[in-house]
């Protein structure tokens, strides 16, 4: 099969856990049969926000942190526009935390891929929100002093429709994941373990290969079930869609955008000049 969005070289070290990120994603956007211009991935600033450039597909690249509000810019103002956000766990969890919250509360119909590597990639892995307590680095000398941010659980209890864990090293499990994302009528949240081969020396391929596996779940709406799988870390690592239980999405709750994507009405200049004046 011809793959429609892999795209040039990476700058990316050899071995690197962003590789079949990025080969799932082109995998599952073509047998979505989605065409590239369809398809819009904003991210932030790092190593996985490079994304944009190593697909062939829309793009928007801007600051640190910062992904999430362009991407529901862009699709209020084009729902006929599959949106992906996709960067790193610094990007996704520190610098952009707060929009990480709240963006669930407001459901948009956005797709987010974390490459969760527990470091700062780009800048030479320095401790991020998800590095494990004791994790030594060339900052944190003495070891990281503060618990990990847990993406999963404050997705869940913010009211995520759609939250998953995958495994760079189970690229199938992961493209089909992203299927189950993409096709997801909300926010949907999948967190990738994503091994940073040059600055992690911890939680390495062999590390998560030790410990991840596959729950047999009950029920994918299960929301305390969900909650415990989130919880469970360290020996045993569980992969899967956790939770999938769509409610009603931003989209959905704005009469404005429940007709005609707004880039298909008209701009009248007279109706803002007629709002100007109240105003003014
Ligand atoms: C506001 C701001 N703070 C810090 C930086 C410096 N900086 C650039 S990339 C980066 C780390 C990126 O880490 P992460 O998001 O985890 O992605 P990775 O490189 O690991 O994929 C930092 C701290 C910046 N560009 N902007
Ligand atoms: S520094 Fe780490 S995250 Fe960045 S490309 Fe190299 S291995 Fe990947």
């Amino acid at each position: 099969m011809v793959n429609n969005f892999m795209l040039g070289e990476t700058a990316w070290c050899p071995g690197c856990g962003n590789f079949s990120i990025r080969e799932a994603l082109a995998e599952a956007l073509d047998e979505l049969e989605y065409k590239p211009h369809e398809v819009l991935i904003c991210s932030g600033i790092g190593q996985a926000a490079k994304i944009p450039h190593y697909l062939k597909v829309n793009g928007f690249n801007g600051l640190h942190g910062r992904a999430l509000p362009p991407a529901i810019g862009a699709r209020i103002a084009n729902t006929r526009l599959k949106v992906i956000v996709e960067s790193g766990d610094g990007d996704s969890y520190g610098e952009g935390g707060n929009h990480f919250i709240h963006n669930i509360r407001r459901n948009p119909d956005i797709a987010h891929f974390v490459h969760n590597n527990q470091v700062y990639g780009l800048t030479k892995g320095q401790a991020s929100p998800t590095s494990d307590p004791g994790m030594k680095t060339g900052i944190q000398v003495s070891g990281v002093v503060h618990p990990a941010f847990n993406p999963l659980l404050t997705a869940l209890a913010m009211g995520a429709g759609f939250v998953a864990r995958c495994f760079s090293g189970e690229k199938e499990h992961l493209k089909e994941t992203m299927k189950k994302a993409l096709e997801f009528s909300g926010y949907a949240l999948v967190d990738i373990l994503q091994p940073c081969v040059s600055f992690n020396k911890v939680n390495t391929f062999g590390w998560y290969r030790k410990r991840v596996f596959f729950p047999e779940l009950n029920a994918l709406d299960d929301w305390s079930q969900a909650v415990k799988l989130s919880l469970q870390w360290g020996e045993k690592i569980p992969l899967g869609i956790f939770y999938n239980k769509p409610r009603p999405t931003f989209e959905s709750s704005q009469k404005v955008l429940t007709g005609k994507a707004l880039i298909d009405i008209p701009f009248e200049p007279k109706e803002l000049s007629k709002i100007q004046e109240e105003f003014i």
